[in-house]
């Protein structure tokens, strides 16, 4: 394989999906020399075969708002590959969604996946329907209708749905109601259920304890844990809720956190307490990150992120390219030693360099937050032998598999100088597993 050529093939043949080219070209970069290793890959051209999804639908969703408009949005489930299991991963609600940010996060399923020893594929869904402001009616009527379309093409054995960007435990709930009343079955084919119905314990929690799993394993190699460690968050959704939950149970401090409207600043550190209002704010009264900073009489930033700040850890856990080269480089001069990505692709190609130049540890999303997706995966085996296990059991689960996930990175990412490029670790162990089950499935 010729990385370069490859990319420019898919360049052209799919132009203006820059968020897809940008996943496929870190992989791409990354996995060439391992995969030339390998002449009978190429000649079955598996590189295209793992890059272009496995299908694609799109469809129109119409419902009603409370004033009685008919609206209208566009729904995607991109299917990725199912070679080492059926297709799974999260639904996105928010109004950017596009095909290119749904065919860049099911291409990083598929690795991420892989990486959890679990038996899944990869694939992600959505829609540029946005929840906010939407009362719950408006979003009851709106899930209804996307899966009246999406129904026909997910099942327990074929594809397992769950949430990501707007859709938390109400949107699967729903989603899952109306799956049920089409198919007249009750089944597993969605996780991040409710515990009432199939849902399985630390789900919810399972992304941000994941992240701080994979991070400690990374500061232990290098002699060091988070006690007194100044954490820097972004976003205030469910992963970064339950980051920041661990980071605080584990002796470190939350100075920020962020929402698509800014961020604020807490010298004094985000307590269990100031962390319970924000749940509060966020989940039920799906309020403004500013209103912490008011009732906290803290910095609030209007239109910006909170990487100027001062920190020892960087935890972005909101969206993707929400580090750029200029905010890495900031981080790095700030003091920073680790960043561990809960959310997917949230650094740019600019910023990975910037920390990899700086040596610092650095772990990608499809490796650091692969904690959700693991524990959706326990939720499926619960569901298929219709038992449910503890906290307790699935927590240990649950860090097991992030310690796993790290040995495969250093195992695969170990540069000559002992620096772990996790990057590389990440994608080579992610794909190595699902080349080897496509070589022996023929050529599909
Ligand atoms: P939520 O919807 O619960 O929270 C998202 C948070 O990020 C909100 O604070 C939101 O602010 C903010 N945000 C969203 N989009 C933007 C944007 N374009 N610019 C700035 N801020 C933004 O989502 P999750 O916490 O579930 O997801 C966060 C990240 O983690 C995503 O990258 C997702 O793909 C990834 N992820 C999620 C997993 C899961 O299990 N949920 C698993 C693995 C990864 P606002 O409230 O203003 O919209
Ligand atoms: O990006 C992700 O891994 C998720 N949004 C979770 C997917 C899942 O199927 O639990």
């Amino acid at each position: 394989m010729n990385a370069v050529k490859v990319l420019e093939d898919l360049k052209r043949r799919f132009p203006n999906e820059f968020e897809y080219h940008q996943a496929v070209e870190e992989v791409l970069s990354t996995i060439e020399e391992e995969y030339n290793k390998h002449p009978e890959f190429d000649k079955a051209n598996l590189i295209e075969r793992l890059c272009i999804p496995d299908r694609v639908f799109q469809f129109r969703v119409t419902w009603m708002d409370d004033r009685g408009n008919i609206r209208t949005n566009m729904g995607y489930r991109v299917q990725h590959n199912n070679a080492i299991g059926p297709y799974k991963g999260g639904i996105r609600f928010h109004s950017s969604v596009n095909l290119s940010i749904l065919k860049f996060l099911a291409f990083e399923q598929t690795f991420k996946n892989s990486l959890t020893t679990l038996p899944m594929g990869g694939g992600k869904g959505g829609s540029d329907f946005s929840p906010r402001g939407k009362s719950n009616a408006e979003v009851m009527r709106f899930v209804q209708a996307f899966m009246l379309e999406l129904w026909r093409h997910i099942g327990p054995e074929t594809d397992v749905p769950a949430g990501d960007i707007g859709v938390g435990g109400r949107e699967v709930g729903y989603m899952f109601g109306m799956y049920k009343k089409l198919t007249r079955e009750f089944t597993g084919t969605l996780t991040g259920k409710g515990q009432e119905f199939g849902g399985s314990l630390i789900r919810p929690e399972a992304t941000g304890y994941g992240n701080i799993y994979f991070l400690m394993e990374m500061l232990k190699n290098k002699g060091t844990d988070l006690k007194d460690k100044v954490c820097l968050v972004s976003g205030s959704g469910n992963v970064a809720q339950y980051t920041a939950e661990k980071v605080l149970e584990l002796g470190g401090k939350v100075v920020t956190m962020s929402d698509s409207d800014g961020y604020i600043y807490d010298p004094a550190g985000i307590d269990r307490e100031k962390l319970n209002y924000i749940m509060e704010l966020k989940n039920l009264y799906r309020g403004r990150i500013r209103e912490y900073a008011e009732k906290y009489g803290c910095k609030y930033v209007e239109g910006a992120r909170p990487w100027s700040e001062k920190g020892d850890i960087a935890l972005p856990s909101a969206t993707q390219n929400e580090i750029n080269g200029e905010d890495a480089e900031k981080l790095i001069a700030n003091g920073v030693i680790a960043v561990s990505e809960g959310a997917n692709m949230p650094s740019t190609p600019e910023a990975i360099r910037v920390f990899q130049d700086a040596k610092i540890l650095y772990a990608p999303g499809k490796a650091a937050n692969a904690g959700g997706v693991s524990v959706s995966g326990l939720e499926m085996t619960q569901n298929s032998i219709k038992l449910s296990w503890s906290s307790e059991e699935v927590d240990e689960k649950l860090k097991s598999i992030m310690k796993n996930i790290h040995e495969s990175c250093v195992k695969y990412g170990t540069e000559d100088d002992g620096y772990v490029n996790y990057v590389k670790g990440a994608n080579v162990a992610g794909f190595m597993k699902v080349a080897k089950a496509m070589m022996a499935q023929g050529i599909l």
